[in-house]
């Protein structure tokens, strides 16, 4: 087993712009589909987030200070183009800013091209994804931020988790009112219309950036088996298909796998394809694959034999007659029901790898949790714990061989958790305030700050 990380480990973390930057109504930034979207009640929206718009410097000095080789971050489609076609230079110069003061501080910039935040203007004009119009759209979206980026950002993302996005409506601009099947066949199209736009822009970026990489984002959340049932197994396996690969295998070799197919073929909502867009997307795999992995699920078959829709809540999908998700005694879930189970993350390493060969790259894990500030300190030894037996996979999955070059926390600093708001954290930096009270939003290193820190400085030796 390796002693240490290698040399040019890229050890980050990372952020999303909507969740962190807030200032929503300032620098000329248009609407996003999300920000009309109402949170639960006691839960705060994006508007302030963490202050990250107006403190981006001051947190940039506490990248340095905790030695972070790399960060990874979105820019917002509103700020650049707030009606989706015309630049705003405002939020040019922003993003210019951010990644001058990352570059003069030593800290490679890894930049995701679009993180959930959509224009409204584009779903209001042609309704969002469901467009062909969409994918010009988003690469002259894409080539704007090559062209003025591209001198110093070498690492691009270009659809964060859309294997999830595709299940959360608002996020995509669909009506609510969209439901059922009628839901589920123009999710298909969107995520067709989404995979044929990153090959077009993997295919610029190829051509305006030389050397540059970039890369599709996945969430996988690799299935064990609730038995030693064979049909327990099958189920696994399905369950990866349906729920991870269907993407990937669109993106990194222009098909759909037999499975996916099928299922989709059964139920009637196989999107319209046709060669040339199956063709770009052979011709432009990927340099490297983003792995975003928080949990794995445990995997029964499910023997009712009847066809049923995919089930809206994001995390707990179960599809009748194919597979249902089963409790683990072995894996124990965080305050929020996620699963903690760091041998997934070296499972979705080595499945991605065995099917794809592509180097891979960490771009999200961490721990949602409450954290308390208990005389200016937050002792958070449960993330510290979180983080460190998933990078210690990481390490072990290195010395197999696995071409991992990087690993990012999610996230550098407490932001705002797509649904629960400020009350659940994940930051090595806290924010100081509430859901409901601004407070000063100072930021105050964590337990888990430090940790990091030394974890950096010594490449991981103690992992
Ligand atoms: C990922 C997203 C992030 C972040 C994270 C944690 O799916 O890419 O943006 O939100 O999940 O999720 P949550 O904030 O819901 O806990």
């Amino acid at each position: 087993r390796i002693e240490k990380f290698p040399d040019d480990f890229l050890f980050g973390a990372g952020t999303s712009s909507f969740q962190v930057e807030g200032g929503i109504k300032e620098g000329g930034r248009g609407i996003a589909v999300h920000d009309l979207k109402k949170p639960k009640k006691g839960i705060t929206d994006f508007s302030v987030a963490s202050d990250h718009y107006h403190r981006f410097e001051e947190d940039i000095e506490l990248m340095k200070e905790l030695g972070l080789n790399s960060y990874r971050f979105s820019i917002s489609w509103v700020r650049i183009l707030p009606d989706g076609k015309n630049i705003n230079k405002e939020g040019l110069d922003f993003y210019n800013r951010l990644i001058q003061k990352l570059t003069d501080s030593g800290i490679e910039p890894i930049v995701t091209i679009y993180h959930f935040e959509y224009p409204k203007a584009l779903v209001d004009k042609y309704k969002g994804w469901l467009s062909r119009e969409s994918i010009e759209d988003y690469v002259n979206f894409a080539g704007i931020l090559f062209s003025n980026y591209g001198d110093r950002v070498k690492y691009w993302l270009t659809i964060n988790e859309q294997d999830h996005l595709l299940k959360i409506p608002e996020r995509i601009g669909f009506p609510a009112e969209m439901t059922g099947l009628e839901y589920e066949r123009n999710a298909q199209t969107a995520n067709y219309n989404m995979c044929v736009a990153a090959a077009k822009v993997t295919e610029l970026c190829h051509k305006m950036i030389p050397g540059a990489k970039i890369a599709p984002i996945i969430n996988p959340m690799p299935a064990i088996p609730a038995s030693n049932l064979p049909d327990d197994l099958i189920a696994s396996m399905e369950f990866n298909e349906l729920s991870a690969y269907y993407m990937l295998d669109l993106n990194c070799r222009g098909k759909y796998s037999p499975v996916y197919r099928k299922y989709l073929e059964d139920r009637d909502i196989f999107p319209e394809i046709n060669d040339d867009d199956m063709k770009l997307m052979k011709d432009n795999p990927p340099d490297f694959i983003a792995v975003n992995y928080y949990m794995n699920q445990t995997i029964a078959v499910s023997s009712i034999k009847e066809i049923a829709l995919r089930g809206k809540e994001v995390f707990v999908s179960e599809e009748v007659g194919i597979y249902k998700i089963a409790k683990n005694e072995y894996i124990p879930q965080t305050d929020w029901g996620w699963n903690i189970c760091p041998e997934g993350l070296k499972i979705a390493i080595m499945e991605i790898y065995n099917r794809y060969q592509l180097p891979m790259l960490i771009t999200e894990n961490g721990l949602g949790a409450y954290d308390k500030l208990e005389n200016g300190e937050i002792h958070d030894s449960y993330r510290i714990d979180y983080i460190s037996r998933h990078l210690s996979q990481v390490k072990d999955c290195i010395s197999l061989g696995f071409p991992v070059f990087g690993y990012y926390a999610w996230s550098f600093i407490d932001l705002v958790s797509g649904r629960e708001g400020m009350d659940k954290r994940y930051g090595f930096v806290y924010v100081n305030r509430d859901n409901d009270d601004l407070k000063d939003l100072s930021r105050i290193k964590k337990d888990s700050y430090y940790w990091y820190k030394k974890t950096i400085a010594e490449r991981g030796q103690d992992l």
